[in-house]
């Protein structure tokens, strides 16, 4: 227990409008974990996966209708309505509060209602951020256990009155004796993630499933502390961070921002395919960014474990993710295989002969129907993974050298594009576009801008979060600041095959992004930014014909040209907080293509 007053009385009074049969204080314990997993055994939620295949692992199958993050009914609730930007649904907080008590009156009924006191960063570390998540679902108590650090001493880093994240989580399903719990209860009419950023706070109702209900993820690492790095200086982006050694040991830091469901994961963990070089991993999601005494941009992972995409892991494409997830997780919505393992698609070229799929039923090879759903999830953690970096839990975080942009480009978006200058880097960044996945619900594969990879986490107004960008570049030496490149690992050719091998083959870019930071490779000024010159990608021992690399390198002047209309429109959403900068940043790239040969 603890006695900070501000604590206890936050959790009264949630007590008192949810009404809960019993409160459990989280203390984090091996025990703790153990209990939440019987209780989900027991309600049916979760079935023990077999001890010998995976030991100590579960397999959790949620609601068909509770299955990704639920953009559209995600809200931020700031004063004003302009502050929330036009990227956001926007609702007044004390009408949504107003709503949502209606709501969460007596949500909890008949359940228990856990306090989960966790830290986003190393428990104590000066860059950490303390939350608390009060929430009814054994799941998200597990989850977060793996996520995040959970418990007794983050209790005591409190203190009596440390600030803190309210968190406020009900699955909406109160509990009454007319029948027996749901195996994953949750309210599908009335799902509510609403962030009031400018009290710290999160509401969210209705959904069990991921960043929905594990509220240290995308709602206060991503949604509140981008708020908060913008009040006070630094940057919380949704951004792998990786450490890359060359053959003399020699070490750089990468950061890269991905859309979900876009490889970040994968990237992360790569192995690299040229000899001699190596990949540790830092972090698969979250970045925090702040410029040390240094003057250099030091990153920390806020989280302690994986929430990773299942369908097409396999030992080919992420041989680290699977060995991480061999014991101690959490599979979510995924295949049961006869022996009680697990399966997705993409683990196996061979399918299973029988599968019990992610809606409980039968599943045969060619039935037509996926076994995973393509959102399943694995959550393992980060110390498990075989790659995971020494330093990975350093307060004072890692220099970062540069940071990639990215998303799913069919075409026109090379491999690989080096930025002028930090301004020009940002432009890269908030012109970034991807086809969209199966992370969010909705339509899969349609094109859509997506600013740094934020536009479902940034918590206030773009026009302004750009704003922030451009301005922290003048918090330090433009050396010291991180170079920004562009990667697009999914153009195809005509006939829509990929062109560019992905995966482990990505460290031939890492490799050249690593030597253009030393000052060892060249590039060649286009007009959309500087290019490997030919010869600069290392591409020994790849099978890969010169025509693909011709196109992966091209830069398809008409193609540009056209996409500079849709860049305009994508900025007039912006208004008069679109920085002037960037509108500059536009024109430039309009007269250098312009001024193009094609
Ligand atoms: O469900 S999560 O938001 O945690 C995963 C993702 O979309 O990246
Ligand atoms: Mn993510």
């Amino acid at each position: 227990m603890t006695k900070h007053k501000k604590l206890v009385e936050f959790v009264e009074q949630v007590s008192g409008m949810c009404r809960p049969d019993r409160i459990h204080w989280c203390d984090g314990s091996e025990q703790e974990y153990q209990l939440m997993i019987r209780l989900m055994v027991q309600a049916g939620t979760a079935i023990v996966m077999n001890q010998s295949k995976r030991p100590n692992s579960i397999f959790v199958r949620s609601d068909p209708l509770d299955v990704a993050r639920v953009e559209d009914r995600t809200y931020i609730c700031s004063s004003l309505k302009e502050d929330a930007g036009p990227t956001n649904n926007w609702a007044d907080p004390s009408e949504m509060k107003a709503t949502l008590s209606k709501l969460f009156d007596g949500s909890m009924k008949g359940r228990t209602m856990y306090v989960i006191p966790y830290s986003m960063g190393p428990t104590g570390s000066p860059i950490a951020n303390i939350g608390v998540e009060l929430t009814d679902s054994p799941y998200v108590v597990a989850n977060m256990h793996i996520m995040t650090r959970v418990g007794t001493q983050v209790l005591e880093v409190l203190g009596t009155d440390g600030e803190f994240v309210r968190g406020l989580h009900s699955v909406g399903a109160p509990l009454d004796e007319s029948g027996p719990d749901a195996p994953w209860p949750c309210n599908a009419q009335h799902k509510y993630i609403c962030h009031f950023p400018e009290t710290r706070e999160i509401w969210s109702f209705g959904s069990g499933y991921g960043g929905n209900a594990l509220l240290g993820k995308k709602c206060h690492s991503l949604r509140i502390a981008s708020v908060q790095a913008r009040d006070e200086g630094w940057m919380a982006e949704h951004m792998l961070i990786l450490k890359l050694i060359n053959p003399k040991g020699l070490v750089r830091y990468v950061t890269g921002a991905f859309p979900s469901a876009c490889g970040k994961t994968n990237l992360a963990m790569l192995i690299p395919t040229i000899p001699g070089w190596r990949v540790e991993t830092i972090g698969d999601d979250i970045a925090w960014m702040k410029f040390g005494p240094d003057g250099r941009l030091r990153a920390i992972n806020p989280e302690a474990g994986f929430f990773g995409v299942a369908p097409g892991t396999s030992v080919l494409s992420n041989l680290n993710a699977i060995l991480a997830a061999s014991q101690h997780s959490i599979f979510t919505n995924c295949a049961i295989t006869p022996e009680g393992d697990v399966w997705w698609e993409g683990m196996s070229d061979e399918e299973p002969r029988e599968l019990s799929d992610w809606l409980r039923r039968p599943w045969t090879p060619g039935c037509g129907r996926k076994a995973a759903h393509p959102n399943a999830r694995f959550t393992t953690p980060a110390k498990q993974c075989p790659v995971i970096a020494p330093e990975w839990e350093d307060p004072n975080g890692v220099p970062i050298d540069a940071i990639l942009f990215g998303g799913r480009r069919a075409n026109i978006v090379p491999l690989v594009t080096e930025a002028f200058d930090w301004q020009h880097g940002t432009f890269l960044g908030s012109t970034a576009s991807s086809e969209t996945t199966a992370a969010a619900a909705g339509k899969v594969g349609q094109l859509r801008r997506d600013p740094m990879a934020m536009l479902p986490f940034c918590g206030y107004h773009m026009g302004d979060y750009f704003a922030h960008w451009l301005k922290m570049s003048s918090r330090t030496d433009a050396v010291k600041l991180p170079r920004i490149y562009y990667v697009n690992w999914f153009r195809q050719d005509a006939q829509g095959k990929f062109l560019w091998p992905g995966y482990g083959e990505n460290c031939r870019v890492l490799k050249w992004i690593f030597e253009r930071v030393n000052g060892e490779a060249d590039a060649i000024d286009t007009p959309i930014g500087r290019l490997p010159v030919p010869g600069a990608l290392d591409l020994s021992g790849l099978k890969i014909s010169q025509q693909a690399i011709d196109e992966l390198l091209r830069v398809d002047i008409d193609g540009w040209r056209a996409e500079v209309p849709l860049i305009k429109q994508h900025f007039e959403m912006f208004g008069d907080r679109l920085p002037r900068e960037l509108h500059s940043e536009l024109s430039r790239l309009e007269d250098r293509l312009n001024n193009a040969i094609p």
